[in-house]
């Protein structure tokens, strides 16, 4: 028997790893804890900024949400991106991968199969995510001073410089369970980059970007800017590093340190991206580029602490 475990990143991963551990208590799998740990952060729209329903739209002022999850002992997993209207897309997520023998669905498509497995279509906003969005985002239609040289949209965020996650703005919980059973389990869910171009999908719905799950070597997941943790592979290299030997913790050293590199070779600055890990023993890791101020959350037993994860500078 192992003993159950629940990570999950940024503070409100405390509002996850609670529901999560309560399914675990129950004797839920692995992948129902994470799944229903993700759910409360999705259904939670008093959380500003946050996760799903009332998170900041894109450009053009529509919230689109991304979601994957996957199961430790098989490997089955499922994806959704870019789906509007949907309130908890890591259920559409799971149905994705029940039901069909698909891994990824997107956009409108998306949109159908979730009618079509029974989902209601609802609308996303919160008065604040609108009026925030209206005060704030690049392109508002009352921006005071016109812009007299308009590049094309994004253009000026093309750079992983010009893109950057704090402790303010994050929006994307990752949730990683291990069961009684020895099983591992984890879903990520996010609506992406406030005001994000329109279509673009970062790395949280990327099975082995932003999620990576196996029971044979261990559960990574990752937060922050999601081009950067495509560009390595984040969570699969976490993962593979685990086998190959690496505790939790220095394998989410070494995907910063990748990272680091990654954005050295391109020239640009120092990127924020943060991962968190969990072998099948239950030993955790956390790691963070600087700056990125990432916190998790933790549950053993009856006990959820916050935890800082450990902030890796670029190697000289
Ligand atoms: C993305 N990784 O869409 C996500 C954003 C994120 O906290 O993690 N925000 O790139």
């Amino acid at each position: 028997m192992a003993e159950p475990i629940t990570i999950a990143t940024w503070p409100f991963g405390r509002t996850a790893v609670e529901a999560a551990m309560k399914a675990l208590a129950r004797g839920e799998s692995a992948l129902d804890a994470a799944l229903a740990g993700a759910q409360a952060v999705e259904a939670d729209t008093t959380i500003r900024n946050s996760v799903g329903f009332g998170s900041l739209p894109d450009r053009l002022g529509r919230l689109t949400l991304d979601a994957c999850l996957m199961d430790g002992r098989t490997l089955a997993c499922g994806a959704v991106a870019c789906v509007e209207h949907i309130r908890h897309p890591s259920a559409l997520a799971r149905r994705v991968m029940e039901k069909t023998p698909h891994v990824l669905l997107v956009g409108e498509a998306a949109k159908w199969f979730a009618l079509e497995q029974g989902f209601r279509l609802e609308v996303p906003y919160t008065l604040e995510s609108l009026k925030e969005w209206l005060e704030k985002h690049p392109d508002r239609p009352n921006r005071e001073t016109p812009n007299k040289n308009p590049q094309p949209a994004g253009a000026e965020t093309s750079g992983a410089a010009a893109i950057n996650i704090s402790e303010f703005n994050h929006d994307t919980v990752t949730v990683l369970s291990l069961d009684a059973k020895g099983h591992l389990g984890g879903v990520c869910t996010t609506s992406g980059l406030a005001y994000k171009l329109p279509g673009r999908v970062g790395d949280s719905p990327i099975i082995g970007a932003g999620l990576y799950v196996d029971d044979t070597a261990g559960a990574a997941g990752a937060t922050g800017v999601g081009e950067e943790i495509l560009r390595i592979g984040g969570s699969l290299f976490i993962v593979e590093q685990m086998r190959a030997g690496k505790s939790p913790q220095e394998a989410c050293e070494l995907a910063c340190r990748r990272a680091h590199a990654a954005t050295a070779r391109r020239g640009v600055h120092p990127t924020r991206v943060a991962f968190l890990a969990l072998d099948p023993q239950g030993n955790v890791g956390a790691a963070c580029t600087e700056k990125t101020n990432f916190q998790y959350a933790v549950g053993r037993g009856e006990k959820v602490e916050l935890l800082p994860a450990k902030a890796i500078g670029p190697t000289p």
